[in-house]
């Protein structure tokens, strides 16, 4: 370690100690409305953010406008002979707040269409990459690289009313939104497809032009990423990529660099990552019993490891559901329907039937139960695509969706700069010894 580094250890290690023996100690310390301990833990269920676009209820999971996982499935739009919902559907829905009509979300598909083209130097830049590049990173980088587009940041150049904000911001939504499937798919074929890129075709629907972009002309797979894409574009405001759009754009960053740093944090194993994570640890479970279904008893000792080891189970657990998370549900219906024998599957319920004892029985994990990512991966390496460290970048796609309208409705609210006010442990120390009865 050089000097500076152990200097830091030597201070930042004792005082994660000590912070942790404050807050077990004065936890319920008032800080404003709040307690310390609430503080501490992430702001977690404290109210701090207005989010339009979908509520989250621990018990239920999530309501899109009002509207559940269930519901949506059967009232948004489907493409004819479709069975699941459009995103472009979703989307309307959580912009204007109504159920679309079928030609409402035809036509988003066709006004997506008409501004999908990608100027050729985001793919230039995309090059200049080594094709080992994670692929979350390619994308981020990308959707900078895009950036020379915005039509707010000439906007606000040029001088514009603060009245007016939501305007050009619309034209860089829908600019961004109708670009990410060709730059995500040329992500994928360049990392992976021996830089083969397949053209888009026009009279695709957004979720099926993107399953043809990455090569995989399958009707099946088409309706697996209509509900992939309808089913991960928003959680509420609070999670770590809708509140980074939110606290960026609350400087008037433009779409593309609010969109870039969310999508930043979607790339923490905590969030969107845990997708690539769960097949991973899935294929390590796998390789070290030697392939196959494992038993029960051999998926809860490989937990039991995977705790001891200091390590999380990924796609469990969830910081405001304490219930199986209706995303998974929803993917599970799917595979019953389509994929009812395929093994990896199998484990994935299998896992499901396995872990939420065991993560209970820690007596600290607060939802023992699993979140959207634990089952999507699977439903993926079905159909052949199997490389994971592509899934958070689908997962990208759609959650620009419900981030990018409710950014719409913080300009259109004219929702100020967001500042919260922090302390420091000095001062919590203070306050809790003026707090404290000397004897
Ligand atoms: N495996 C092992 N330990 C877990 C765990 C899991 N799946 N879920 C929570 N824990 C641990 C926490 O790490 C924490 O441990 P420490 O006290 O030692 O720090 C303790 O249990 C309490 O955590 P919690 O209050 O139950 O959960 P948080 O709100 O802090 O974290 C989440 C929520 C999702 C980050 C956590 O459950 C987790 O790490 N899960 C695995 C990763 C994952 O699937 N993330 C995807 C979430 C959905 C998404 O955003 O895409």
């Amino acid at each position: 370690m050089d000097s500076l580094k152990n200097k830091f250890a030597e201070k930042a290690l004792p005082a994660g100690t000590e912070l942790k023996q404050l807050i077990k100690d004065h936890g319920n310390m008032q800080l404003g409305s709040y307690t310390l301990e609430s503080v501490y833990a992430g702001m977690k269920g404290m109210i701090g953010l207005i989010t339009e676009t979908s509520l989250l209820d621990a018990e239920e999971g999530i309501r899109f406008r009002g509207y559940s996982i269930p519901e949506l499935r059967q009232l948004l739009p489907k493409v004819p002979g479709g069975t699941e919902p459009m995103p472009e559907g979703i989307f309307y829905l959580m912009l204007i707040g109504e159920i679309p009509t079928y030609e409402d979300a035809h036509n988003i598909s066709n006004n997506w269409a008409r501004r999908s083209i990608v100027p050729k130097h985001v793919f230039d830049v995309l090059d200049a990459l080594p094709k080992n590049t994670h692929p979350m990173t390619q994308f981020t980088t990308a959707i900078m690289a895009l950036q020379t587009e915005s039509v707010f940041a000439q906007a606000y150049r040029n001088g514009i009313n603060k009245k007016d904000y939501w305007d050009p911001m619309y034209e860089d939504v829908m600019n961004m939104i109708a670009r990410l499937p060709r730059v995500a798919a040329y992500i994928y074929r360049r990392t992976y497809k021996n830089n083969e890129h397949i053209e888009p075709d026009p009279k695709l629907d957004w979720a099926a032009n993107y399953a043809h972009m990455l090569g995989f002309d399958n009707l099946i797979f088409y309706k697996l990423m209509r509900l992939y894409l309808t089913i991960h574009s928003d959680h509420e405001g609070g999670n770590v990529s809708a509140h980074t759009t939110h606290l960026v754009g609350s400087a008037l960053s433009d779409p593309y660099l609010c969109f870039a740093a969310a999508m930043n944090g979607l790339a923490g194993p905590l969030h969107g990552l845990a997708n690539q994570e769960v097949i991973r640890w899935v294929q390590h479970m796998r390789e070290e019993l030697g392939g196959g279904l494992p038993s029960k008893e051999q998926i809860a000792e490989f937990i039991k490891k995977t705790l001891a080891a200091g390590q999380v189970v990924p796609g469990y657990g969830h910081a405001v559901l304490r219930k199986t998370d209706p995303r998974f549900t929803a993917q599970q219906d799917f595979a019953k329907t389509y994929m009812p024998n395929d093994e990896l599957v199998n484990i994935v319920w299998r896992v499901y039937e396995v872990a939420p004892p065991i993560l209970e029985g820690t007596g600290k994990i607060k939802n023992p139960w699993p979140n959207v990512d634990a089952h999507s991966g699977a439903l993926l390496v079905h159909f052949g695509l199997t490389e994971s460290d592509y899934y958070t970048v689908m997962f990208g796609v759609s959650r620009a969706l419900g981030v990018m309208a409710s950014l719409l409705w913080d300009r259109a609210l004219g929702l100020p700069i967001e500042r919260p006010k922090s302390v420091t442990i000095d001062w919590l120390k203070k306050k809790i010894s003026a707090a404290t009865p000397s004897n």
